[in-house]
């Protein structure tokens, strides 16, 4: 019988924890199958967050870190500039990235670290309570934001993708959705480049992958899908912000 479909070898055997309808899972396994594509399953370091996705390390059959709220890029830099024939990864939230961490993303693009962020921006603090992130939309109701983010007293979303595309150290910067199969299989492809650069020495690279959280957003699976369409992408539009220097 001809196989169309397995999991991905960079996947381990375990169950993900995540809530139905949480695209986490959708973009775990499009890392994983950017890594069995390039055949770098062995050499391959990834940094986990804080945040939903903080059980990384669990899901990717490869070495894994951790590293405390927003500091992956930090750590991720310690690792590759020790082993730099290694293929070093973050995968942030952006409570983790855009919040906490600012600092740290912003000085690994500048100094063009050889590294690979993947950025999941879900608009909110999954893990704990939905509170609102640096990337919480204007008038976006959250835990801590009951009637909607004012930008009065909040500020407005940050766009980190654009911010880190006027860097001269950034080499490759694009975001992606995974609201649906074509956008999913966009999403393949920036990523495994994104793996592909630090393969060819080219730097840092960071995707932005648009992603759900309907378990705070209090949306069914397929209501939180529209929602990425129809509200976060007009605020966050795709495409490649930067390639090359
Ligand atoms: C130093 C530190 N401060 C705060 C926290 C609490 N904390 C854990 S996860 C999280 C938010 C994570 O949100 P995000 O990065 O957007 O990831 P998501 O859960 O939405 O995937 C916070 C504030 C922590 N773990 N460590
Ligand atoms: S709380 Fe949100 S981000 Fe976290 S696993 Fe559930 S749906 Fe995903």
């Amino acid at each position: 019988m001809t196989v169309v479909f397995e999991k991905p070898k960079a996947l381990s055997e375990v169950p993900f924890h995540y809530c139905p309808g949480c695209t986490h899972g959708i973009i775990h396994r499009l890392v994983a199958e950017a890594i069995d594509d390039l055949n770098i399953q062995d050499k391959a370091i990834g940094v986990a967050p804080v945040g939903c996705s903080v059980f990384a390390y669990n899901y990717f059959a490869c070495d894994m870190h951790e590293a405390a709220h927003g500091r992956a890029p930090a750590v991720a830099t310690g690792i590759k500039r020790v082993l730099p024939d290694n293929i070093v990864f973050t995968y942030q939230g952006d409570g983790d990235l855009a919040s906490i961490g600012a600092a740290e993303i912003v000085h690994a693009a500048a100094r063009n670290e050889n590294i690979t962020v993947i950025f999941v921006n879900n608009a909110i603090y999954g893990m704990t309570g939905g509170q609102m992130a640096p990337t919480t939309l204007i008038g976006q109701v959250t835990t801590t934001s009951p009637y909607g983010r004012d930008p009065k007293l909040a500020g407005y979303p940050i766009k980190i993708s654009e911010m880190l595309a006027t860097l001269d150290g950034a080499y490759y910067v694009e975001r992606v959705s995974v609201h649906d199969v074509k956008h999913i299989k966009q999403a393949k492809k920036a990523i495994k480049k994104a793996f592909e650069n630090q393969v060819n020495n080219k730097g840092f690279s960071l995707i932005e992958v648009l992603s759900t959280c309907p378990t705070n957003w209090g949306m069914s699976p397929s209501e939180s899908l529209d929602w990425v369409k129809d509200n976060m992408i007009p605020v966050y539009p795709l495409g490649v912000k930067k390639e090359g220097k």
